[in-house]
């Protein structure tokens, strides 16, 4: 098998994007439950994701949400996350919480709705220039609770004329990723339901036009990492948002439901090219975001606990010894390809991962470093008054 040294400098520079929404309070349809030190402000949000990064190196930039991360100074939220040490990265659209987007947004009947939720796509845009954002990403809760309710043919077909208005306005560093989701909120259909519906929408758009798969948004079962290896392939895996799910788009800290499941899409995005330091240019096109929720448990170590299971995991999947798996494979011993694949998946790479970030001036056990730093204290007695931001 490969060893810790020889995977080591492929660790380097590994970049996953927390999504601001993750520091403010969440929940279910039942109850949002507020945490003390919850952030009040933007600013806040950043500070305390800028705060995940300094104990990981993990986590160099934020995504933002609009209109729940609007401000009337984007000079100097980029000022002040600069001085953080992290970047604003992704900006993700919002048409699902607004009263005229009862029945769709992108893909209503209505010309005027369409256009109103055109424009927001265009606001984005102008905010991406602001920020400095690559990636304008659109997740769509459009779709119809009812057999018969929708013209299913009609709303695909409007969807793609407002994709390609909201294209056409894209810069040229710019990317429109469109997510997909196979339920919620709409129960019968949803008008970008799997990967290659978001596929044949984005094919048409462009090159600039990609998927994000979101790890959440699949049925029981679905075998996510044959996805990742199609996109990749195709060349229109755009980004991940990671999470984990028992049963549905339930937000929880990636690699916790099911550890395996995130190792076997790690070895994808290595087959296929997807992960940064694997390219020759120290790039990948493919952006490792997480799009979380933290509703019982405390928000930043979660999100902590959050980059060093994908660290983790992308260490052991860069372990597989990709030679003899590919002559296990190719001589059809099937339990001989098995046992390469899984001697990787086995290995504890913890030791060896704290040591390589000892030698990088970071705590070696960043959960511990936390817990012991104060900052969790800090933020439960400094940040009292002012409204704890959650979804809005
Ligand atoms: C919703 O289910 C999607 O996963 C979105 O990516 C995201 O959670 C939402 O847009 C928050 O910005
Ligand atoms: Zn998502």
């Amino acid at each position: 098998m490969t060893d810790f040294a020889a995977i080591a400098p492929l660790l380097e520079g590994q970049a996953i994007e927390l999504p601001s929404w993750a520091f403010g309070n969440s929940g279910t349809r039942f109850k949002v439950f507020g945490t003390p030190g919850t952030p009040r402000s933007v600013q806040e949000k950043i500070t305390d994701a800028a705060t995940v990064h300094r104990f990981t190196g993990l986590a160099p930039s934020v995504a933002l949400h609009i209109p729940w991360d609007l401000t009337d100074d984007w000079a100097a939220l980029r000022a002040h996350a600069e001085e953080q040490g992290v970047a604003l990265g992704t900006i993700n659209s919002n048409t699902f919480q607004d009263d005229d987007y009862k029945h769709g947004a992108l893909t209503h009947t209505d010309p005027k709705v369409r256009q109103k939720a055109i424009d927001h796509h265009f606001e984005c845009i102008d905010v991406m220039h602001q920020t400095g954002s690559r990636d304008l990403k659109i997740w769509l809760a459009e779709g119809s609770n009812y057999a018969g309710q929708a013209d299913l043919r009609g709303r695909q077909d409007r969807l793609a004329e407002s994709l390609a208005t909201i294209y056409e306005r894209i810069g040229e560093e710019q990317r429109l990723v469109l997510e997909y989701k196979f339920f919620e909120p709409a129960f019968y259909h949803t008008d970008v339901p799997d990967w290659g519906t978001s596929y044949a929408q984005v094919a048409a758009l462009g090159e600039r036009a990609v998927v994000c798969l979101d790890t959440g948004h699949h049925a029981p079962g679905t075998n996510i990492e044959f996805i990742v290896m199609q996109l990749l392939r195709l060349g229109k895996l755009g980004s991940f948002d990671f999470n984990s799910r028992f049963y549905a788009d339930d937000d929880l800290i990636v690699g916790s439901a099911d550890p395996f499941q995130l190792f076997r899409i790690l070895f994808e995005v290595i087959r296929g090219g997807g992960y940064g330091p694997a390219n020759p240019d120290g790039h990948s096109d493919v952006a490792f975001m997480l799009d979380q929720c933290h509703n019982v448990e405390e928000k930043i170590p979660g999100q902590i606990r959050s980059v060093l299971n994908v660290q983790e995991m992308t260490a052991r999947a860069l372990l597989v010894d990709r030679v003899a798996l590919a002559s296990a494979q190719e001589a059809g011993d099937v339990l001989g390809a098995h046992e390469v694949f899984m001697d990787a998946f086995s290995t504890d790479v913890r030791a060896d991962l704290a040591a390589w970030r000892e030698e990088r001036g970071l705590p070696a056990h960043p959960m511990r470093a936390y817990a012991e730093s104060g900052y969790q204290q800090q933020i439960e007695s400094s940040r009292v008054g002012g409204t704890q931001l959650s979804w809005n």
